[in-house]
This record gives structure tokens, C-alpha cells and sequence, in this order.
């Protein structure tokens, strides 16, 4: 009788453990207005890409709040510009944009979040820009996407 209750346990389990290492990636940024990387590697044969986004300060969203976004490079300039009309209460996004590929809500000091997102989504052939939409910060807070194998 044991054995059938843990089964469906242990399936559960398996897709965690199946995830390859360079389909994770962990990124964060502090009080200040830089991510801890400006490059970022994507494997197409991923299938499913996670980012791992900590805000490693203590402001608040309100007054120095990161996102980590991802978008074709040509569309930032226009999503960042709909994000400051969409507001904190919208995550400085615009909402349900098909241009938006991926993103974290704001984030404040202390806080985390993950996105996890699929890389059949991405062209081998465009270019790609991940971002933070937060107000004023997308000149500094930005880092390029180079998409593998
Ligand atoms: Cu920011």
C-alpha cells in the first residue's frame, strides 16, 4: 500500500533533478543601478531557461526597484518607455505585451524572484537585451544575451 502512495511523489520529483546546470542562471543587483553580470548565455537546447533575480540591497521597490527583464534589443526603448506610463503597480511593464518575453515583478531590497521561460520562443537570429524597467535605470542596467547551443 506504501509503495503506491510514494510513487507519484517520486514523479513529481524527477523534472528538478533532470534540469542541465546552464538552463539556471542566477543574477542580482543591489542599491545601486548595475546587475552583477552584463552578459548572459543561453542555450536554445534548454527547452526551459530559469532566472534566479535577487535584489541584494535595502531600498525599497518604490525608490530603488530592479526587475530583470528579457526582450528582443530593438523593442527595449519602447518597453521601457510604456513601462514608466504603466507604473510600480504594473511592474514598470506594459501589460500582456507580446514583446516582453519574460520578466520578475519589482523587486525591493531582501527580496527574490524566478522566472522561468522557453527557449523555442527565441530566433537564433535576432538580438536580444535583458533589462531592468524600473525608471531611469535601463541606461545602466542592461547586459547582452548570447544565445548556444
Ligand atoms: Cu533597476
Amino acid at each position: 500500500m506504501r509503495f503506491y502512495l510514494l510513487l507519484p511523489l517520486a514523479i513529481a520529483l524527477l523534472p528538478t533533478v533532470a534540469a542541465a546546470d546552464n538552463c539556471e542562471v542566477s543574477i542580482s543587483a543591489g542599491d545601486g543601478m548595475a546587475f552583477s553580470t552584463r552578459t548572459m548565455n543561453i542555450p536554445l537546447s534548454c527547452g526551459e531557461f530559469t532566472v534566479n533575480f535577487e535584489h541584494t540591497g535595502r531600498l525599497p521597490k518604490g525608490g530603488m526597484g530592479h526587475n530583470w527583464v528579457l526582450a528582443q534589443t530593438s523593442d527595449v526603448p519602447e518597453i521601457v518607455n510604456a513601462g514608466i506610463t504603466a507604473g510600480l503597480a504594473n511592474d514598470y511593464l506594459p501589460e500582456n505585451d507580446a514583446r516582453v518575453i519574460a520578466s520578475t515583478p519589482i523587486l525591493g531590497g531582501g527580496e527574490n524572484a524566478s522566472v522561468t521561460f522557453e527557449t523555442g520562443s527565441l530566433n537564433a537570429d535576432s538580438s536580444y537585451t535583458f533589462f531592468c524597467s524600473f525608471p531611469g535605470h535601463s541606461a545602466m542596467m542592461r547586459g547582452s544575451v548570447n544565445l548556444v547551443d
